[in-house]
């Protein structure tokens, strides 16, 4: 094997002087840059597989909501979840490897971690729709062959559809079985899911779907095809922004990440006053939704919003099923979560919220110790899990009255239709349109459950971010020395203050949040701490 990957490396040289990194989203950049990276995450892969003895892992090829240009790698472990993060470390040591050193640490890594060479290794990938993506596809065959690894072309998918097939792969024939292993059994089963969980509802009005001119606009139009919508019921989608074919109009005046940013809907929306919008990102696994109020603009329904959303939706049928004294379920948010949002959760909804660093890794994780744990991102990325005692209580309850048995139907319907492996773009909006429908809401009437606190973030440049060390979930800063006592200081002059310093892991520079009572005041606190941290 030596040879055979000494000679595949060979044909995927690693660009000089240069460091990479497995970050939070794992390696992105340039993809004139990757080659080498690719090859290399297909060695990480067939040596993952390996040490879980065999188990397939997902390789998913995509920079999401970045520009055109840009491509990225990440590995999605068995289960579905982010690979373990000890990996993102070896991931991290391989890529930066001389190229005449590969072959030495590919060893040194079998060697430290006890990994069987004679064990076999399996590998399953897609691509978004980056032009850039067939090329890098070719690097990660090569490691492929050069290992060994038996793997699985999926040719386009979304990440979550990669991530799903993944975890179908691994349970398949298992009394854990998530699913029929194939694209279309993604479909078959977000469909039925969500006919059961509308129980012949529509939603008010339709619902535009911006799909960032990424792969989520030809398997939405392909998912159409398999739940109801106009006149059989459930939900009329209008697609909009679904042009895989011009490659530089990718997430270009579109997507969540610029409504996100810009705090205004797509230039090409057609939308009207009160009307329902979403959009996804590139690779589709964020989702935000929006609406223009005639009276007060451009809302915002946020990764916040779908949260709390979601959380009374399920907390309200978790009580209807009797089960809520049997059920812990409760919300994770990062410190960017809008205030009024975590005090929604904990005061009117009354149910437990835990924060944690950025990354959706931390929050699925976290989330996983509640029986139903909702998370999201304020940016749009986030799913609900159900532990292993939730699923089975929503099947073995004996109902005792007949709105009993509608709760429990309802929740076994949520939980195949919720995505559970990551946050799902797709599975969202159905998440999302079956609460609308089942409430009767309206945009306006979501938008009413609570007012959020005006905020601000503020990208600042730093000479140097990594002297930015922070704790309690990113909330503190305890280097450098002082900084976060001055900007207590700074924060206790404003009502409803609020606010954090942290280095991005991303991007390089530092991140500034600050919320307070006013519009001014918010903008006011923000360049106040950013001037502090400059
Ligand atoms: P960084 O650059 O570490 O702030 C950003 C987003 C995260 C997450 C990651 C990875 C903000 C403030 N941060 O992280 O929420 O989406 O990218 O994709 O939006
Ligand atoms: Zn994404």
């Amino acid at each position: 094997m030596d040879s055979k990957i000494l000679t595949a490396s060979s044909k995927h040289p690693k660009p000089a002087d240069h460091v990479f990194q497995y970050g939070t989203a794992g390696f992105r950049m340039k993809a004139s840059l990757l080659d080498s990276v690719v090859f290399r995450v297909g060695l990480v892969a067939a040596l993952r597989s390996r040490k879980l003895g065999g188990q397939t892992i997902g390789v998913m090829i995509t920079a999401s909501h970045n520009p055109p240009e840009d491509n990225g790698v990440k590995l999605v472990d068995p289960m579905g979840e982010m690979l373990e993060n000890s990996w993102e470390a070896y991931s991290t040591e391989l890529a930066n490897a001389k190229d005449e050193d590969v072959v030495k640490v590919y060893r040194s890594l079998e060697e430290k971690l006890k990994i069987n060479p004679d064990t076999a290794s399996r590998v399953i990938y897609a691509r978004d729709t980056r032009p850039s993506g067939p090329k890098l596809v070719q690097a990660l065959l090569d490691a492929l062959h050069a290992t060994g690894t038996e793997y699985t072309d999926y040719k386009l998918l979304t990440t979550p559809q990669l991530h799903y097939l993944t975890r179908c792969t691994n349970t398949e024939g298992t009394p854990q079985s998530y699913g029929e292993v194939s694209e279309k059994g993604y479909y078959e089963k977000l469909g039925k899911a969500f006919k059961r969980a509308m129980k012949g509802k529509k939603t008010v009005g339709s619902v535009t779907v911006d799909c960032a001119n990424g792969v989520g606009g030809p398997k939405l139009a392909e998912l159409l095809k398999y739940i109801p919508t106009g006149s059989d019921g459930g939900v009329d989608i209008k697609i909009i922004n679904d042009d895989v074919l011009k490659a530089e109009v990718l997430n270009h005046e579109c997507g969540a990440d610029y409504v996100k940013t810009k705090q205004r809907a797509p230039p090409s929306s057609k939308a009207g006053n009160n009307e329902r919008c979403c959009s996804f990102d590139g690779d589709a696994d964020r989702i935000i939704y929006y609406f223009n109020d005639p009276e007060h603009g451009f809302r915002l329904l946020d990764g916040d919003r779908i949260a709390t959303l979601a959380a009374s939706f399920i907390g309200d049928l978790a009580r209807e099923a009797g089960l809520a004294s049997e059920l812990k379920v409760g919300v994770v948010q990062t410190a960017y979560a809008n205030g009024a949002s975590t005090k929604y959760v904990e005061k009117t909804l009354g149910l437990p919220v835990v924060c944690t660093p950025t990354g959706v890794k931390w929050l699925h994780h976290a989330a996983t110790k509640f029986d139903v744990g909702v998370y999201f991102e304020a940016n749009g990325h986030g799913t609900v899990v159900f532990s292993q005692q939730a699923l089975k209580a929503f099947s073995t309850k004996e109902p005792e009255s007949p709105a009993q048995a509608s709760a429990l139907e309802t929740l076994r319907a949520l939980a195949d239709l919720i995505n559970q492996t990551v946050g799902d773009a797709l599975s969202d909006m159905l998440l999302v349109e079956t609460i609308l429908a089942h409430k009767s809401w309206t945009p306006k009437e979501w938008d009413l459950t609570y007012t959020d606190l005006p905020n601000r973030l503020v990208r600042v440049e730093v000479a140097d971010r990594n002297i930015f060390k922070a704790t309690n979930a990113e909330r503190t800063l305890v280097e450098p020395q002082g900084t976060q006592a001055r900007l207590d200081q700074l924060v206790s002059k404003f009502k409803d203050g609020r606010s954090f310093a942290r280095a991005s892991g991303t991007e390089d520079a530092v991140r500034v949040y600050a919320e307070a009572a006013t519009r001014s005041e918010a903008d006011d606190l923000a360049s106040k701490i950013a001037a502090l941290v400059k």
